[in-house]
């Protein structure tokens, strides 16, 4: 009220001058405020947010950070597969030229592969595999001449053993399925030792022929 008195008593020039004084000043304050403000709200802001996601074996982990990061996605160690096979009509299973691959569950295009995996003569081989995270798989394993075997949806796991039971032969044209096809290259090797001699025996002969006969037409999985 004093101020307001003090006011009222000054020349009509006095109060316009210190009118425009008071509404600068009210001006450079309210600037000097929002600068002020503005200044800290921008440290509040949070840029570049980053959130990985990634399986390091034990579990899903999640990292958010305030800003970009290098994040280095564990994988997986080196796993060794074990597999056992019987191949048809042999006492002996041992074999090379195996081809084993492991797919994505469900999937056709193989994210591992070797071709020149073995077996001694129970059936028994062993395989390593490297670069694969941790996780399910579908695992195919294919012996030259005979159809190829399938298990799906099994966790990768170190020292894991996988049975793949009987491999059926007479696939002699290596094209997955026993057919005419088949017969036909038999009947060429029929009597010699070549690659039709499905039981290892040394002959092709009536033995063999029950062997492609019994899997006429099957495909394999
Ligand atoms: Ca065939
Ligand atoms: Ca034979």
């Amino acid at each position: 009220m004093k101020l307001l008195s003090a006011f009222n008593r000054l020349s009509k020039r006095k109060k316009i001058q210190v009118s425009l004084f008071v509404i600068v000043a009210v001006i450079l304050i309210a600037f000097a405020v929002w600068r002020v403000v503005g200044l800290f709200a921008e440290e509040v802001i949070i840029t570049n947010q980053a959130t990985i996601t990634y399986d390091d074996g034990s579990g899903s982990q999640t990292v958010t950070s305030n800003s970009v990061q290098t994040q280095v996605v564990p994988v997986s160690e080196d796993v060794t597969v074990n597999f056992n096979l019987n191949i048809q009509g042999r006492s002996d299973h041992s074999v090379t030229g195996i081809s084993f691959k492991i797919l994505p569950v469900g999937g056709t295009t193989p994210v591992f592969e070797v071709s020149n995996a073995s077996t001694d003569a129970t059936g028994s081989g062993q395989v390593l595999v490297t670069g694969l995270s941790s996780g399910n798989y579908d695992y195919r394993i294919r012996v030259p001449k005979f159809l190829s075997s399938t298990i799906s949806n099994q966790p990768l796991v170190d020292l894991m053993t996988l049975d793949f039971g009987t491999m059926l032969g007479g696939d002699l044209n290596d094209d997955n399925i026993v057919n005419s096809l088949d017969f036909s290259i038999m009947m060429g090797d029929w009597g010699g030792s070549g690659p039709s001699d499905i039981n290892g025996d040394g002959k092709v002969n009536t033995i063999d022929f029950s062997l492609l006969n019994s899997n006429w037409f099957i495909s394999g999985d």
